[in-house]
């Protein structure tokens, strides 16, 4: 019997509504006796909770292929001590951001070589991709604003607002290449309205009966 749990990842620019969406997924799983395993990338581990605070640190002046290297080390690690061995237990996991963050930020936003990137991100996770993957999108100029409301920028998204509209280009254009396994949420809506859009793409791919949705 195959026991592999469910890999489900959220992307999406910052502030989006990632963390906002896998707190409300998490509790609408669990009201419905499913158990979840919350991560996030980068610093899903113990290593890789040292790695994003380096990556994060507003001031850290740090080469862009230093960058994509150390988010490839968060990955391997978080793959290796995290996500597999869970998902061998047969866990639904919600990640926040994976693999095709590195494509948006490093390749569409610093413009890095992308097949480079796919190479390192298949070494970083012997292969392992998401069952579904939920885009949240919406224009960064709206995402950064609602960020500024509670604290300040951090070192990435300091950038300029061009990176930022790019990032959001390359997750779109991933999306169009591979509609089956990510699929495009409006972020732009009000956090319920994109809860429960959700919770229908999770109906679908983790087979909940809807008795079970309405007990
Ligand atoms: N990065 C990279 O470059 N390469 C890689 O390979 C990987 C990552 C893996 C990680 O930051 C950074 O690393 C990120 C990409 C880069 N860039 N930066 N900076 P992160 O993942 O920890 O944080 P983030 O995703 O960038 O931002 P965030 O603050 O965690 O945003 P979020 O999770 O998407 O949104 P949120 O916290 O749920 O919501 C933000 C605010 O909006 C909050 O006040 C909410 O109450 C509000 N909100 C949420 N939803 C709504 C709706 N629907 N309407 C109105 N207001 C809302």
């Amino acid at each position: 019997m195959n026991t592999r749990g469910k890999l489900i990842v959220f992307e999406g620019v910052e502030g989006s509504g990632k963390t906002s969406q896998i707190k409300l997924c998490s509790s609408w799983l669990q009201s419905l006796n499913i158990s979840v395993v919350v991560t996030r990338e980068p610093g899903g581990t113990d290593l890789g909770l040292q790695l994003r605070r380096l990556l994060l640190e507003a001031g850290n002046s740090i080469a862009d292929k230093t960058e994509l290297l150390l988010y490839a080390a968060d990955r391997s690690q978080h793959v290796h001590h995290n996500l597999m061995p869970n998902l061998a237990k047969g866990a639904i996991i919600l990640c926040d951001r994976y693999t095709d963050s590195t494509i948006a930020y490093q390749g569409w936003g610093r413009q890095m070589n992308i097949a480079t990137i796919e190479q390192l991100n298949l070494l970083a996770t012997d292969g392992l991709q998401s069952d579904l993957t939920i885009l949240l999108d919406i224009d960064p100029e709206i995402s950064l604003k609602r960020i500024l409301q509670k604290r300040k920028l951090d070192r990435i998204e300091q950038a300029d607002l061009a990176f930022h509209h790019r990032i959001r280009q390359g997750y779109l254009s991933l999306a169009k290449k591979s509609p089956e396994k990510i699929v495009v949420v409006n972020g732009n809506q009000n956090i319920e309205q994109v809860a429960s859009e959700i919770q229908q793409l999770l109906i679908s791919l983790l087979k909940i009966s809807l008795t079970e949705v309405k007990s």
